[in-house]
C-alpha cells in the first residue's frame, strides 16, 4: 500500500484558563511529538476577547501551520488526545478551557462528518482565528468560499483582538522542534 503522502494544515489554538502562554506551548510540543505532524511555523499570539459566552476571562489565541500525513479523522484523534492530556474537559460548550485545538483546514479538502467539519464551520467569521492566519498565509484561499483570508477579515470587527507576544517568544524548547 502507498504511504499517505504529506498534507498542509492548519491548526487553531485557544485557551483562557491558568498558565495560558504554558498552554499554548505545551500544546505545540505535544503535536511537534505526534508521529504524522510536522509543525514548521507559528503566528504571533493575540489576547483576545471572548465570542459566543462572553462573562469569561480573555483568551490567548494563535495558529500553526504544519503538515501531516494523518487522514484527517486520525488528525482529529490526536488534536483530542493532546486536549485531553492538557486537561480540557467539556462541561459548558462555549466555556473557559485549558486548551482548544480546532482544525482549520487540511489540504484544500471540504469534509463534513458527524464529528469534523473542513474548513472549520466558524473559522470566517472569527478575527481571532484569522488574524493570526493572516500572519502565515494571507493570500490563501478557504475551499468552498473562493475567497482569501485577507478578503475575509475585511469584512470583520478585529477590535477584541490585540498582539500580545511575536512568535518567537515562545521559547528555546519549541522553536527547537519546529523546522524552518
Ligand atoms: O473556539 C475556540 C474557543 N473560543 C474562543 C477563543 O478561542 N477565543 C475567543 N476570543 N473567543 C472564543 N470563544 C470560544 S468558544
Amino acid at each position: 500500500m502507498q504511504p499517505n503522502r504529506y498534507v498542509p494544515i492548519f491548526l487553531s489554538l485557544g485557551t483562557n484558563l491558568g498558565d495560558r502562554e504554558a498552554y499554548l506551548r505545551q500544546a505545540i510540543d505535544l503535536l511537534a511529538d505526534s508521529e504524522g505532524i510536522v509543525l514548521h511555523r507559528t503566528s504571533s499570539i493575540y489576547e483576545t476577547v471572548p465570542v459566543g459566552y462572553t462573562d469569561q476571562a480573555l483568551f490567548l489565541n494563535m495558529v500553526v501551520q504544519g503538515e501531516t500525513d494523518l487522514t484527517p479523522q486520525q488528525l482529529l484523534q490526536k488534536v483530542l488526545e493532546v486536549e485531553l492530556r492538557l486537561g480540557r474537559t467539556r462541561e459548558v460548550r462555549w466555556g473557559p478551557r485549558t486548551i482548544d485545538i480546532d482544525i482549520l483546514l487540511y489540504n484544500n479538502k471540504q469534509i463534513k462528518e458527524q464529528d469534523l467539519t473542513i474548513p472549520h464551520p466558524r473559522m470566517k467569521e472569527r478575527a481571532f482565528v484569522l488574524i493570526p492566519l493572516a500572519e502565515l498565509a494571507d493570500n490563501l484561499l478557504i475551499p468552498g468560499e473562493e475567497r482569501s483570508v485577507v478578503d475575509l477579515l475585511a469584512t470583520l470587527p478585529k477590535e477584541g483582538v490585540r498582539l500580545w507576544k511575536s512568535p518567537f517568544s515562545l521559547g528555546v524548547g519549541v522553536l527547537e522542534r519546529l523546522e524552518n
